[in-house]
């Protein structure tokens, strides 16, 4: 039996950690994957061999980098947003071209990490001096909200790294409506969509042989140690990857190894497992062309242009309302 008291929360982490290890089956959401250790451990993850996303949306942007800032300042002067903007390494390609190009733009990361915003204003500022750049601290759907408000300006945003092939269809089309509410008929929207492939590939991709991507996912429940004073022994957990190859959905599970009781402190709970009980952590939906068009469609946005790599293995498309 769980506690039937429910605490009171001090954050929506706490409630959110609550009520998914509180149903059957249990989850917890991939978003808070993200603090600083779980930040250093996805840079890792972008440079292993078995994470193809990362270089092939690089090589992508590399070699079609005319066409797409061609089109993306054809209109003149643009304010460039880019959510969820962590290194900006790939996004350096773009603007590296638009200041050789002499194009007018403004640069506005987007991040819910001021960390990584500081650290990549500052990298910024060192790589690409010419750069005007203002960061903006927030979440994607509250920070899209506000958007519109910022300036009056030309807008261009950016959704690199298939960031949104981590929700379900429904949440994609949701967050694909916010998107086409924050902008005007002149602007544009890019965004990075991995492609199906050899399901060998993804599994491969998330289940690397050197364990990050298993530190990564045990990166929550030890995340949940830390700030919520829990005992979770991340030894009697298995990081688990499974990949549907016909409808492209790619999942994250940690499975508890043995019957077991974990006690969270800050909650006052006591969760337990049954051996082989899952907790189900990320999805990383994979795509082909009619699922983006659809998406696309259900959200009311056109498709403008699309980018891909020699593999078809990822793509780059251009969106406008
Ligand atoms: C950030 N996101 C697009 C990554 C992905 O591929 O789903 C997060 C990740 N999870 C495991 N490896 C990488």
């Amino acid at each position: 039996m769980q506690n039937k008291n429910i605490p009171s929360f001090t954050s929506i982490f706490e409630q959110e950690v609550y009520e998914g290890l509180t149903t059957y089956p249990k989850h917890l959401s991939s978003k808070y994957f993200y603090d600083e250790v779980g930040d250093k451990l996805f840079q890792d993850i972008m440079a292993m061999p078995e994470y193809y996303l990362t270089d092939s949306e690089f090589n992508i942007l590399e070699k079609h980098k005319e066409d797409i800032v061609q089109l993306f300042s054809n209109d003149g002067p643009f304010s460039l947003f880019e959510l969820g903007a962590g290194d900006g390494k790939k996004t350096k390609i773009l603007l590296r071209h638009l200041v050789d190009q002499n194009i007018v733009f403004d640069y506005r990361p987007i991040d819910i990490s001021q960390n990584a915003l500081d650290n990549l204003e500052v990298s910024i500022k060192k790589e690409i001096p010419e750069v005007e750049i203002n960061t903006i601290q927030g979440t994607y759907f509250d920070t899209l909200r506000d958007i519109n408000k910022i300036n009056g300006k030309r807008k261009v945003i950016l959704f690199l790294g298939s960031n949104i092939g981590n929700l379900l269809h429904e949440k994609a089309v949701e967050f694909l409506q916010e998107l086409r509410d924050s902008i005007n008929e002149q602007d544009y929207v890019f965004i990075g969509f991995d492609m199906k492939k050899n399901p060998q590939t993804i599994l491969d991709a998330y289940n690397d042989k050197a364990g990050i991507t298993e530190a990564f996912n045990k990166n929550l429940l030890a995340r949940i140690n830390r700030e919520m004073g829990a005992d979770f022994d991340l030894d009697k957990f298995l990081h688990w990857e499974v990949y549907d190859p016909e409808t492209g959905t790619a999942k994250s599970y940690l499975v508890s190894k043995e019957d077991q009781h974990v006690f969270i402190e800050n909650l006052q709970l006591k969760v337990s497992f049954k051996s082989w009980e899952t907790i189900h952590t990320e999805i990383s939906q994979k795509y082909d062309d009619e699922v983006v068009e659809w998406l696309a469609s259900k959200a009311g946005l056109k498709v403008v242009s699309s980018f891909t790599d020699n593999k078809v293995s990822y793509k780059n498309y251009i969106f406008k309302k």
